[in-house]
C-alpha cells in the first residue's frame, strides 16, 4: 500500500517535473531567427521557427584535438558559463553529439565560406557551428552569443531560460581585414585596458588590432637594445601625466591574448615625424645630434628622424627586428605621416629604406598614404586616412589600400558638438555617418579589388581612461565592423539602426559607457 503511494507520489513528481522543465524552456519571446538584431548582418539567415534551449547539462562538444580547438570550445565556455552558472565542459568527440549539447565542428562547411565564415545551425536538438577554419568557428561563436538574451554578457548567474531560435546562418566576411587602432602614446593604456578592448571589438568580428607604439609624446615598448627609448621616452604623455610602456613580455601577453581572440596585433612605430618621444632619449638621432626635450602637447608634424645618417637605419633595423620577433602577424606598421619638417627629397628615400627593412624581417610593411609618394613595394599597404590623391597614387602602383577615411572611421572626433572629448577637425562623426559609408565607392579610382579592409582609428590626445575609449568606440565601432563584414547590398542605416538598438542590452550587461545617441531607438 505505501509502496502504491510512493510509486504514484513519484510519478506525479516526475510528471510536474516534466512540465516544469518544459514550461522553463518555452520562449517568451519570438523564436524567428531572422528578425534578430546580429550585428554586423550575416550574409544569410534562415529560419525555422523552432528553438533550442540551453540547460544545465549541456556540453561543448569539439570535433578534433588541436589546442586551438581546444582553446575556442574553452573560450565558449568562459562566455556562457557566469550567467548560466551551467558548468558546460568541453569534450572532444568524432562525432556528432546527442541532444542538448553544442558542436564546434571544422568540417561539414562548404568551401564558399573561406577562412573566416562559418555555418550556424540551430535545431531543436543541437547547435551546431561549422567552419572551415578555427577563426571560422570564433566568429560563429560571436554570432551565437548574440542569440542568446543580453543577459547571458553578464558576470553573474541570472535566472532565465537560454532559449535561441532555430534555423541556419551562413556567414563570411566582405572584407579580410577589419581593424581597430588604438593610440596607446598619446595617453598610455596598460595591458588590462588593452585586454578588455580586445574583448569588446572581438564580439564584432574585428580582427585586427593596430597599436599605435611610438609618437612625439611617448615610447611604449622596451626595446633592449635601445633601452632608453621605453625608460625615457616613455615617461609621460599628453598633458603631463606619468605615461608608461610595455615590458616586451607585457607586449607579448597582449599579443598572444589577441590570438586568442583571432585579433591580429599590427606594431606601429611612427617616422621619420612623429618622433619626438625617441629624438629626445637618444641625441644621435637628431640632425644637429642634440636631445630634445619630453613633449606634452598636441601639435604634430615638428619631428623628424635624421635621414641622413646612418645611426638612424641601425636603429630602425634593431627597433623592428625586435619587434618582428615579437610580431606573430605579418604586418609591420611604419607610419610616415605628416612629416612636415622632413625634406620631400629626404622622405621619399627614407621611406623606400624602411620598406625594404620590414621585407627583410620577413613582414610587410603598412604606412600611412604619404607613403605614396615613394615607390611602394610589392605587397605594401598603404593606409587611406585622409589624401584620396595619395591613396591613388598607392592604386596606381598597384598598392593595395587599409581604408580609414577621417571623416567616417576616425573614432577620436566628437559625435556632435555637444560631445565633451573628442577632436573636430575631420567633422563631427555621429553614428549614422560612420556607418554610412561604402569603402568600394567612396572614393574614384578605388574599388572593392584594391582595397584589403577597414580600419577605425582611435587616437587618444582628448582620452585618459577606459570609460572615454569606450564612450568614443561605441556605438561607432560595431557599424563600422558591419562595414567591413557585411556585402554593402545589404547594408541600410533605417535597418541598421534597429539592431542598434538592440544592443544597448549588452553594452550594460558588459558595462560598455557607450555614447547614446539619439538617433538610435534604444531598448532597454
Ligand atoms: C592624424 C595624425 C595623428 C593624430 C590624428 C588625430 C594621422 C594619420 N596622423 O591622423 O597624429 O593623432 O590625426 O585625429
Amino acid at each position: 500500500m505505501i509502496n502504491k503511494k510512493l510509486t504514484s507520489l513519484f510519478i506525479s513528481i516526475m510528471i510536474i517535473a516534466a512540465i516544469f522543465l518544459q514550461i522553463s524552456c518555452k520562449p517568451t519571446i519570438q523564436t524567428d531567427l531572422t528578425k534578430e538584431n546580429i550585428i554586423p548582418k550575416p550574409v544569410s539567415v534562415t529560419a525555422t521557427g523552432d528553438y533550442f534551449c540551453l540547460g544545465e547539462k549541456a556540453s561543448i562538444y569539439i570535433q578534433g584535438e588541436t589546442a586551438e580547438l581546444m582553446q575556442t570550445g574553452n573560450y565558449l565556455a568562459e562566455r556562457l558559463r557566469p550567467a548560466t552558472g551551467f558548468p558546460l565542459e568541453v569534450r572532444t568527440t568524432t562525432e556528432e553529439p546527442g541532444k542538448g549539447n553544442i558542436f564546434l565542428t571544422l568540417s561539414g562547411a562548404d568551401a564558399s565560406v573561406g577562412d573566416e565564415g562559418y555555418i550556424l545551425s540551430v535545431t531543436k536538438k543541437l547547435i551546431t557551428i561549422s567552419a572551415k577554419k578555427p577563426a571560422g568557428l570564433f566568429n560563429g561563436i560571436q554570432t551565437l552569443r548574440q542569440l542568446f538574451p543580453a543577459s547571458i554578457d553578464m558576470s553573474t548567474k541570472q535566472d532565465f531560460d537560454w532559449h535561441i531560435s532555430g534555423g541556419t546562418i551562413t556567414d563570411y566576411p566582405a572584407y579580410n581585414y577589419r581593424g581597430v587602432m588604438l593610440d596607446v602614446t598619446r595617453h598610455f593604456f596598460s595591458v588590462e585596458d588593452v585586454k578588455r578592448y580586445i574583448d569588446l571589438v572581438s564580439a564584432y568580428k574585428i580582427n585586427y588590432l593596430h597599436l599605435h607604439l611610438s609618437d612625439d609624446q611617448g615610447w611604449r615598448i622596451e626595446i633592449k637594445s635601445w633601452p632608453n627609448l621605453a625608460i625615457y621616452g616613455g615617461k609621460t604623455e599628453v598633458g603631463g601625466g606619468v605615461g608608461g610602456y610595455y615590458t616586451q613580455e607585457q607586449y607579448a601577453d597582449i599579443v598572444k591574448y589577441a590570438d586568442s581572440h583571432f585579433i591580429t596585433v599590427v606594431p606601429e612605430i611612427d617616422m621619420p615625424g612623429h618622433t619626438n618621444a625617441a629624438l629626445a632619449s637618444y641625441a644621435e638621432l637628431n640632425i644637429k645630434g642634440k636631445a630634445t626635450d619630453l613633449y606634452t602637447g598636441t601639435e604634430v608634424g615638428f619631428s623628424t628622424l635624421a635621414t641622413k645618417k646612418e645611426i638612424t637605419y641601425k636603429f630602425i633595423e634593431d627597433v623592428f627586428g625586435e619587434l618582428a620577433s615579437l610580431t606573430t602577424g605579418p604586418y609591420i606598421h611604419i607610419g610616415g605621416d605628416e612629416s612636415h619638417v622632413t625634406k620631400k627629397e629626404d622622405y621619399i628615400p627614407f621611406v623606400e629604406r624602411v620598406q625594404d627593412i620590414v621585407i627583410k624581417l620577413g613582414k610587410t610593411p603598412i604606412g600611412w598614404d604619404e607613403i605614396s609618394l615613394g615607390k611602394l613595394r610589392p605587397g605594401a599597404i598603404a593606409q587611406y586616412w585622409s589624401s584620396a590623391e595619395n591613396a591613388n597614387k598607392a592604386v596606381a602602383q598597384g598598392t593595395k589600400l587599409l581604408m580609414s577615411p577621417a571623416a567616417r572611421a576616425y573614432i577620436d572626433m566628437k559625435y556632435d558638438s555637444t560631445t565633451v572629448i573628442g577632436y573636430t577637425w575631420a567633422g563631427l562623426i555621429e553614428v549614422d555617418k560612420a556607418y554610412n559609408w561604402d569603402p568600394a565607392s567612396l572614393e574614384q579610382g578605388i574599388g572593392k579589388e584594391n582595397i584589403i579592409g577597414i580600419e577605425a582609428a582611435l587616437w587618444s590626445e582628448t582620452i585618459t581612461n577606459m570609460k572615454e575609449v569606450e564612450f568614443l568606440t561605441f556605438p561607432r565601432l560595431p557599424g563600422l565592423a558591419e562595414v567591413g563584414w557585411t556585402p554593402s547590398t545589404l547594408r541600410n542605416w533605417d535597418e541598421y539602426k534597429m539592431r542598434l538598438g538592440n544592443h544597448a542590452k549588452r553594452f550594460k550587461a558588459q558595462d560598455i559607457n557607450y555614447y547614446p545617441s539619439k538617433l538610435v531607438p534604444w531598448v532597454d
